[in-house]
């Protein structure tokens, strides 16, 4: 049996990953692909529910050590990741590792740190940036219900993405400024065709550079 294909979704507050995900979700379910769609923080967990608490302002915990608990809250999903690829099960991820790194280092954490306590979770085949200036995401719907949502923060969040990506190639930056939810799908689409060889190869496990 091939197994399912690892999609992540990355980008900043309100660029529309959820929405692309559930588009996704939809493509993969009306052309018969077995999918599943995962998001992270989970915050459906202990751990996730410290991180939710976090969010919303309602605890304070120290950056090292809601860094670690972010990463945490990806390694009690990992098997999981990997079980549900190898029964042949798509995956695609709202957010993963690289929000991790993107977040921590805004806030001014080392990036090299950043980047260790995730190294050896299950490889993405594709991971996609959707990127929209922070001006431009701020005026959406919801905008700043949470901590890290202002423009200043989100500013500093897209520069260590920009990092992120000149360091991973595999990652791939998709401009979705002024383009409709269909059209962000579409060019969502077309990149995933040529993934479909990688569904013999095993899982990676290989995250950053
Ligand atoms: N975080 C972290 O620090 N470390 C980590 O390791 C991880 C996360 C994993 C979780 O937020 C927070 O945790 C986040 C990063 C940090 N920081 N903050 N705050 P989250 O993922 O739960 O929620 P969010 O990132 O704030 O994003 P969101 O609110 O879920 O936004 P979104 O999913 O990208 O956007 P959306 O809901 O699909 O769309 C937003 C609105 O725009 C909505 O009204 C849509 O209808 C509209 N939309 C969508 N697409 C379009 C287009 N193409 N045109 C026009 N309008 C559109
Ligand atoms: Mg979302």
């Amino acid at each position: 049996m091939t197994r399912g294909l690892f999609i992540v979704i990355e980008g900043l507050d309100r660029t529309g990953k959820s929405t692309q995900c559930a588009q996704l979700l939809n493509h993969f379910s009306v052309s018969g692909t077995n999918a599943a769609l995962i998001k992270f923080p989970d915050r459906t967990t202990s751990i996730g529910q410290m991180i939710n608490s976090y969010l919303q302002s309602k605890t304070d915990i120290n950056d090292n050590a809601i860094h670690l608990l972010f990463s945490a809250n990806r390694w009690e999903m990992s098997q999981n990741i990997t079980d549900t690829l190898n029964q042949g099960t798509t995956i695609i991820a709202d957010r993963y590792a690289y929000s991790g790194v993107a977040y921590s280092v805004a806030k001014g954490l080392d990036y090299t740190y950043c980047k260790y306590p995730d190294r050896g979770l299950p490889m993405p085949d594709k991971v996609f940036f959707l990127d929209l200036p922070p001006q431009l995401a701020q005026q959406r719907e919801d905008y700043g219900d949470e901590r890290y949502e202002s423009l200043d923060m989100q500013t500093r969040v897209r520069e260590a993405f920009m990092k992120l990506l000149i360091d991973n190639q595999y990652i791939h930056k998709i401009d979705v400024t002024g383009q409709s939810i269909d059209s962000v799908h579409d060019t969502l689409k077309q990149q995933l065709e040529p993934l479909l060889t990688q569904q013999q190869q095993p899982i990676k496990h290989t995250l950053f550079m």
